[in-house]
């Protein structure tokens, strides 16, 4: 396999990392160019925590083996370790920020392992909003138009790492691919011209950013934002958690029934934080609608 650890982190001609006071410029660069750097918004201590959280909720048997990888959906569910990011005010201020109120409502979340020897995320989109078919639950949710990516790599991300990787300015309406490639007919991704039709997952790739982060370093990406993920060539574990809102009066009319995970979740969340739940569709991976 491809070795990783010979690329740098890029100097791009503009600046993408900024700090928790420095919103206003980390908003324009994330409508500029589609994605940007929170610096240190969550310290040691914190992610520390959610590190044992993310566990909890993803693998808590630890059977997880080398080479495997697991998302776990509706993290926040999994319990009080994810929801201590919602007691930390300097977190929830900058979701207030980039949703542009203060009447949050959680609207997705997830936490992922992946495992030593684990393989790439090819390229994607999170967005679902270029076609009205709603055949699965990101067609229900992955609509919005606020920014998708809020990530934490608790572990770092770095291209050795399974770090995370973006496309610049790839979440402009009508944008066709980077140069050479051509879109998916779903254009949900794109692959390389005079190949048949799949999700790529190399790395060499025009405009292709990697991202070096810390673990209390938050990614933030638009809702179009192209992105995909390197192999974990390291022998540690890589860890990244993501909490997402809405707009509490922007309500989802969801066609699944709420699990019972998502019912736990929300009688037992502590009620200073019922604000934030207000509207909470939870999630059904397994719902499918009629094609
Ligand atoms: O694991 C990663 O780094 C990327 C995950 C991702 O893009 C996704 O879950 O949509
Ligand atoms: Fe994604």
């Amino acid at each position: 396999m491809a070795d990783y650890s010979h690329i740098k982190k890029p100097d791009l001609g503009y600046r993408y990392e900024f700090a928790t006071d420095e919103l206003d410029a980390m908003s324009e660069c994330l409508e500029a160019h589609g994605f940007a750097i929170i610096k240190d918004v969550l310290p040691d201590e914190i992610v520390e925590k959610l590190k044992q959280a993310v566990y909890d909720g993803t693998d808590p048997d630890g059977t997880l083996e080398r080479g495997q990888s697991r998302t776990r959906h509706a993290w926040i569910e999994s319990g009080p370790g994810a929801w201590e990011l919602l007691e930390y005010e300097p977190f929830m201020d900058i979701h207030q920020y980039l949703i542009g109120t203060d009447d949050l409502t959680v609207h997705r979340s997830a936490a992922i392992i992946r495992m030593s020897g684990s393989q790439p995320v090819g390229w994607h989109t999170d967005w679902c909003g270029f076609s009205n078919r709603v055949l699965n639950s990101g067609d229900v949710l992955n609509r919005g138009l606020w920014p998708s990516g809020k990530w934490f790599y608790l572990t770092g991300s770095r291209p050795v790492h399974g770090g995370l990787c973006v496309i610049e300015d790839s979440h402009v309406e009508g944008w066709e691919g980077p140069e050479g490639f051509k879109m998916t007919a779903d254009r949900r991704s794109f692959y390389p011209e005079g190949e048949e039709e799949h999700r790529y997952a190399g790395f060499d790739i025009p405009g292709l950013v990697p991202l070096f982060t810390n673990g209390g370093d938050m990614i933030v990406f638009a809702h179009r934002t192209y992105h995909g993920a390197f192999p974990n060539q390291l022998d540690e574990t890589r860890l990244s958690c993501a909490i997402g809102f809405r707009d509490r009066n922007h309500r989802i009319d969801i066609p699944w029934k709420i699990p019972e995970s998502g019912q736990w979740f929300l009688k037992n969340i502590p009620d200073h934080l019922k604000r934030y739940t207000d509207g909470y569709t939870s999630i059904d991976i397994g719902w499918r609608g009629a094609q």
